[in-house]
């Protein structure tokens, strides 16, 4: 069977402030995580191809909840809190932290997670953390830089080898700025999601 998404068929379907609240669904579903203001949100509104559909802010800790999007009636995208936001107070750091996790470990979970990366920085400690977090828990997750666009030449070869050395697979380079790796991450998603794994 070929899967064919229409991604701008995207809705809007609920955000929730407890992983309890997620809409009960037997679609599969897909999660985006990183780092606060790494830009998850932005990629979210170039993969469906809904400019403002996903709310995006150049300040870090915009989404604060589990927000939930419906692709195409078959697919559902979940965006997730950053994560290590470190000027936030520690009661909130501390309430993101357990909405990821709950949601991460709840029945309703995500088959795939997108761990954002960005490309400016490569990974930090945070990033590493969640993906051991994600191997422990069984988890499958993908790699996808954010921001591509900011660099090039050497120092672009050089952040990729870095990337690959830290994650032992090289992650897709995507910018929301100029649409560079959106296919490519389209293609990716269908075929993890939708492809059976043993
Ligand atoms: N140059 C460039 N800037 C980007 C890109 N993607 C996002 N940004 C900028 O990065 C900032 C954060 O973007 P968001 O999409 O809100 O980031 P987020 O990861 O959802 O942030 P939180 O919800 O706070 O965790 C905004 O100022 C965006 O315009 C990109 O591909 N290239
Ligand atoms: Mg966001």
């Amino acid at each position: 069977m070929t899967i064919s998404l229409q991604w701008p068929n995207t809705q809007f379907k609920i955000s929730v402030a407890d992983a309890k609240q997620f809409p009960e669904t037997h679609l599969p579903q897909i999660a985006v995580a990183g780092h606060s203001n790494v830009g998850k949100s932005s990629l979210l509104n170039t993969l469906f191809a809904r400019k403002g559909l996903v709310k995006t802010s150049k300040n870090p800790g915009c989404t604060r909840l589990l927000n939930v999007f419906e692709v195409d009636a078959q697919l559902m995208v979940v965006d997730l809190p950053g994560y290590g936001y470190a000027r936030a107070p520690k009661a909130e750091k501390y309430k993101w932290a357990q909405l990821i996790e709950g949601y991460l470990k709840s029945p309703k979970v995500a088959q795939l997670v997108l761990v954002l990366l960005d490309f400016r920085h490569g990974p930090k400690d945070s990033d590493l953390q969640m993906i051991e977090w994600l191997n422990e828990a069984g988890i499958r997750w993908y790699p996808v830089a954010t921001k591509a666009d900011k660099l090039e030449g050497n120092a672009k070869r050089k952040r990729v080898k870095e990337m690959f050395d830290a994650l032992g697979i090289t992650p897709i380079l995507t910018s929301s700025l100029n649409n560079v790796g959106v296919e490519e991450l389209r293609n990716i998603i269908i075929q993890e999601v939708f492809t059976a794994h043993d």
